[in-house]
């Protein structure tokens, strides 16, 4: 099997506790290692994450220790940054193990089939000022310059008062919008070009989705742990399940 998982938000101190839900996590990885082809990490595992040079956010040593030792008895772990995340460079890959997925979204071939994997929140039309955004925040000078200029405390300070200003601002989830989502949107424009690719995987929106966009092409939303755990799983056979964790109870499958 394949596991997915995305919208994990660690440290943010809403929802279920930022200690249940590291604790939550450390033992979903433990239960997938045991039939995972790999585990794929769909964006936004940290609230915030920004890493200096010689510097890393402190706490999250349960999960940052459980990739490690996964990653060190042969689980291959996934890990594509989300907004939230996008500044992880080469220390989860050096002292965690997982392999970093840079780039906006990625089509791998899992069990013969083409699926496109990523966060999304760069993905479809946006607005402009987001677009900007997400151009500054991934741009090599703008990270540069600021972590040149930025004491660590003043950069992490920052960015979880931004992090949690935000959830503040903004519902956990909104009623998943099926063809306004701007992903979904992304995907039909997409899957015009390359039909073979007849999964997306996505997290970002934080619903628990499958959606047809026709009878042989699905895009799949992996949901969020902040209220309502849940994570995806790859057959053999192409299908692909939610699930809620702990219950394990199957919540859609296409
Ligand atoms: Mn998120």
């Amino acid at each position: 099997m394949y596991y997915f998982a995305s919208d994990l938000h660690l440290g943010l101190t809403v929802g279920t506790t930022a200690n249940e839900r590291e604790s939550l996590f450390t033992h979903w990885l433990e239960a997938r290692a045991e039939d995972a082809e790999a585990i794929f990490l769909v964006g936004d595992v940290f609230d915030f994450w920004f890493e200096y040079r010689r510097v890393v956010p402190r706490g999250f040593v349960r999960v940052l220790g459980k990739l490690a030792e996964l990653t060190d008895r042969g689980v291959k772990i996934h890990f594509f940054p989300g907004n939230h995340d996008l500044w992880s460079f080469d220390y989860l890959q050096q002292e965690c193990g997982v392999q970093i997925h840079a780039a906006q979204y990625e089509i791998l071939n899992l069990y013969g089939h083409d699926i496109l994997i990523g966060h999304g929140d760069a993905l479809g039309p946006r607005p402009w000022q987001g677009r900007l955004l997400s151009w500054a925040f991934r741009n090599a000078v703008v990270q540069r310059g600021f972590a040149t200029l930025c004491h660590p405390n003043t950069a992490l300070r920052f960015g979880q008062w931004w992090s949690g200003s935000n959830r503040q601002a903004k519902p956990i989830k909104h009623p998943f919008r099926g063809d306004q989502e701007p992903m979904v949107q992304f995907a039909r424009t997409f899957i015009e070009e390359k039909p073979e690719v007849q999964l997306f995987v996505c997290g970002h929106i934080h619903c628990a989705e499958i959606f047809p966009l026709d009878p042989s092409h699905r895009i799949a939303f992996l949901g969020e742990w902040i209220d309502t755990p849940t994570y995806g799983a790859l057959y053999p056979n192409g299908q692909f399940e939610l699930r809620s964790y702990p219950e394990e109870k199957s919540l859609l499958i296409r």
